[in-house]
C-alpha cells in the first residue's frame, strides 16, 4: 500500500474547502464521511483536515444539529438525489443542507486532528473554536432524540445509522407505506450496480420518512415518526466522542466531569440493547430488540471499560462475523437469512467500521487481531483502488472506487 495512492485520492476529492466522498455517487459533504477523511487528511496536512472539520460545522443548524449532507452550490442540484430540492432546508449562513443527521463520530476525529499538529491547532484556535459547536451537537442529541426515555439516541431514519439498508431496519421499514416509485427519480444507480445498492423499496421508503420530517419542519416534538430505533453504533460513537469531548475540555482547561458522566450514563443504558453476546437496535414502535445481528452491535467494543467488552469479542470472532478468517469485518451476521456478500450494509465489508473496530481492538490489548485486520486492511485498499466496500469472502470491490474514507482511514493505519 503506497501513501502516495492514499494521498492521491484525497487530493483528488478535495474540494478547496472539503472532500466529496465519490465525485460520481456522493458529490457533495457528508457528515460522518468529513469525520473518517479528517483522521486521515491530518497526516498530508493537519490544517487541511482542520477545515475539513470547520466547513462541517458551518452548516450546522441552529438547534444544534450537524446534517448528515450539506450540499455544494457548484454541483448540478439534480446530480445526486434526494438533493437540496427534496429536503428545503437552509441554515442561517445561507447552506442548504439534507434534516437528518448522521453517527457522531466527529468530537473524536476533532481530538485526533488537534493530536496530530498541536502547535498548528493552537496557533488556528482549532480547539476553542470548534468545542462549543460539538457540545451543542451532543445536546442537541441527547435533549432531542432520546425518543424513547431509555437515555440512548434514537434514529428516525435508516440514512441516519449510516447503514442504510441494514437488515436491521427490515422490519420497522415494512410498516413504512413507500412513496411512489414513480414519484422520485434514483440517481445513484447511474454510478453503482443495481445489485449493489438498496432496492427501489428500500427507496421508496426512505423518501416517504424523509418527506415526513420535512414536512414537519424536522420539528422532532410533532413529527409523527413512523421509524424510531436506539442504534447501538451511533449510541456508542456518542460515547466514544463524550470521552474525545472531555479530552477536549481538558486541554482547554475547561472542566471535563460533565463529559466524563454523560459518558457514563449513555453506557450504562447502552447495556440494555445487549443479548446474546451482541448489542442489538432497540425498535421503539414494538419496544423490542430487534433479531439482527449487525457490525452496529461490535461498535461498542469501542467504548472505554464496556462491561460485556470480552463476550462481544468472542461474538466478533465466532460464526456470525468471523474476525480474523474473513476479510475486514462483515456488516452482517455471516450466518443470517438475509445476509448477501455483495449488497452494500447488508453483508459486505466496509472500510469505516473495520478502523473502528482496530481501534477498539488496540484499546483492549488485542495486538495479534489488530495488526491481522490492519495488514488486511491495507491490503484490501490498494488492490480495490480504494473501494467504497468488500465482498468479505473473496475481497471483490463493491460500489465506488477511490474512496474518500477508505483512502483516508488507510493513511491513518499505514502511519
Ligand atoms: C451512504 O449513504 C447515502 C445516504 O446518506 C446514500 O446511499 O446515498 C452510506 O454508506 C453512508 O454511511 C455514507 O455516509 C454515504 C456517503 O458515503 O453513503
Amino acid at each position: 500500500m503506497t501513501d502516495r495512492q492514499a494521498s492521491e485520492v484525497l487530493l483528488g476529492n478535495w474540494t478547496g474547502h472539503s472532500t466529496v466522498p465519490s465525485h460520481s455517487l456522493y458529490p457533495h459533504q457528508w457528515s460522518w464521511d468529513s469525520a473518517f477523511i479528517a483522521i486521515g487528511l491530518r497526516h498530508l496536512s493537519p490544517r487541511r483536515a482542520q477545515v475539513e472539520l470547520e466547513s462541517l460545522l458551518g452548516s450546522q443548524w441552529a438547534d444544534g444539529r450537524i446534517p448528515h449532507i450539506s450540499f455544494s452550490p457548484s454541483v448540478a442540484r439534480d446530480a445526486y438525489f434526494p438533493g437540496p430540492d427534496f429536503w428545503q432546508a437552509i441554515t442561517r449562513g445561507g447552506i442548504e443542507t439534507s434534516g437528518i443527521v448522521q453517527p457522531p463520530v466527529h468530537a473524536l476525529a476533532v481530538w485526533l486532528t488537534h493530536q496530530a499538529d498541536p502547535v498548528e491547532s493552537v496557533r488556528r484556535n482549532f480547539l476553542a473554536r470548534v468545542y462549543p459547536k460539538l457540545v451543542a451537537w451532543h445536546t442537541y442529541l441527547r435533549e432531542h432524540r432520546d425518543l424513547g426515555g431509555h437515555g440512548l439516541v434514537a434514529i428516525v431514519h435508516p440514512w441516519e445509522s449510516g447503514m442504510d439498508n441494514s437488515p436491521a431496519w427490515d422490519e420497522a421499514l415494512a410498516r413504512v407505506e413507500p412513496a411512489p416509485l414513480d414519484s422520485f427519480t434514483r440517481r445513484d444507480t447511474d454510478h453503482a450496480s443495481n445489485a449493489d445498492r438498496p432496492t427501489d423499496l428500500d427507496y421508496g421508503r426512505y423518501v416517504q420518512l424523509a418527506a415526513t420530517y420535512r414536512d414537519h419542519r424536522y420539528d422532532d416534538a410533532r413529527t409523527p415518526f413512523a421509524f424510531a430505533l436506539e442504534d447501538p453504533c451511533f449510541n456508542a460513537l456518542l460515547i466514544a466522542s463524550e470521552h474525545a469531548l472531555a479530552s477536549i475540555a481538558a486541554e482547554l482547561s475547561l472542566d471535563p466531569a460533565p463529559h466524563l458522566s454523560a459518558a457514563a450514563e449513555l453506557t450504562k443504558s447502552l447495556s440494555t440493547l445487549f443479548t446474546d453476546g451482541i448489542f442489538r437496535a432497540r425498535d421503539l414502535k414494538s419496544g423490542e430488540l430487534v433479531a439482527a445481528d449487525t457490525i452496529s452491535g461490535l461498535v461498542p467494543l469501542l467504548v472505554p471499560e464496556l462491561p460485556e467488552a470480552t463476550e462481544l469479542l468472542g461474538t466478533a470472532q465466532g460464526p456470525r462475523f468471523q474476525l480474523g478468517k474473513v476479510h475486514l469485518v462483515p456488516s452482517y451476521d455471516l450466518t443470517g437469512p438475509a445476509f448477501e456478500p455483495g449488497r452494500y450494509w447488508r453483508g459486505p465489508s466496509w472500510f469505516n467500521t473495520a478502523w473502528l473496530i482496530h481501534r477498539a481492538l488496540a484499546a483492549l490489548d488485542q495486538p495479534t487481531l489488530a495488526e491481522a485486520l490492519r495488514q488486511d486492511f491495507l491490503t484490501l485498499a490498494t488492490d480495490t483502488d480504494f473501494a467504497e466496500y468488500v465482498d468479505p469472502y473473496t475481497g471483490q470491490p463493491r460500489g465506488a472506487r477511490d474512496f474518500s474514507w477508505t483512502a483516508a482511514l488507510a493513511l491513518d493505519l499505514s502511519c
